[in-house]
């Protein structure tokens, strides 16, 4: 049985900025109409997974909006509202208010000049990761602790800032966490002395982009095009969905980064 039961994911599809948001990848320019298609694909493999989802509109304004999953962290009984590390993305976090005050009594917000972005934060069950990154820093790590902490969470810092990872623009572009006290990661952070309780699933280092795969209840998301992954994943007896993100990754995201789940 899976341990995180899922019921609503809040999504947002690109729009027509999509192209100036923030890359690294020299993958070329993502083709928008081909994004838009892979959303309504990802939202339809989200309602596969049985959750109710959220849709917002498109926000021209933050090219980068569409990763949703960098503006806040969700708990069972609170959420946590971001400040993301990027200066473009920063209103973000203000559009996403008022959606989490549909369904959260309890908001932490994280303040400058603390910094923290979504995808830098792992939850592993009732321990999170906490991936200090060119994108959150020590003092958005330390209040996201804090505010953990006072849910009755435990946390811990996984520094990958200025280690000279290739493509890993957040700790969850390399790690992912699927229950079962399982975890997927990339040669980069398998033998870390932190993750060593964990049963680890390695990833190839041709398929390094598919680590960002989503447990969703019953099923695992992975990126299409990653053979290796899906196959062991599937061997380990988990339901396999693929998913094309091709565009997505053009603009340095992921599976993971395109929902919030609660
Ligand atoms: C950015 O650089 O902020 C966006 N272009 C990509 C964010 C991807 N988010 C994630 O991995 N959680």
């Amino acid at each position: 049985m899976p341990n995180n039961l899922f019921q609503h994911a809040i999504v947002r599809p690109p729009g027509k900025s999509f192209n100036q948001g923030l890359t690294t990848a020299q993958l070329g320019s993502p083709d928008l109409s081909l994004a838009l298609h892979q959303h309504a694909q990802y939202c339809g493999a989200l309602q596969k997974c049985g959750l109710e989802l959220i849709r917002l509109e498109a926000e021209e304004d933050f090219p980068d909006s569409t990763f949703v999953e960098d503006v806040a962290i969700l708990t069972a009984a609170a959420a946590i509202l971001t400040n993301p590390g990027a200066q473009s993305r920063k209103g973000e976090a203000a559009l996403m208010l008022p959606v989490l005050r549909r369904y959260y009594q309890k908001i932490y917000t994280i303040t400058s000049p603390g910094t923290l972005d979504g995808g830098d934060i792992c939850d592993a069950g009732r321990h999170f990761f906490i991936g200090i990154s060119e994108r959150t820093n020590e003092e958005g790590g330390r209040q996201l602790a804090e505010f953990l902490a006072k849910e009755g969470f435990t946390s811990s810092f996984v520094r990958i800032a200025g280690r000279g990872i290739p493509g890993i623009l957040h700790l969850k572009s390399g790690i992912a966490y699927l229950g079962d006290n399982r975890l997927v990661l990339i040669d980069a952070f398998v033998g870390m002395p932190q993750f060593e309780q964990f049963d680890a699933i390695r990833v190839d280092e041709a398929e390094n982009y598919a680590a960002n795969c989503v447990r969703v209840n019953d099923y695992v998301l992975v990126p299409q095009g990653y053979p290796k992954l899906h196959q062991s994943l599937a061997q380990k007896g988990y339901q396999v969905l693929d998913v094309d993100t091709s565009e997505y990754r053009k603009m340095d995201g992921g599976l993971s980064c395109l929902s919030l789940r609660f």
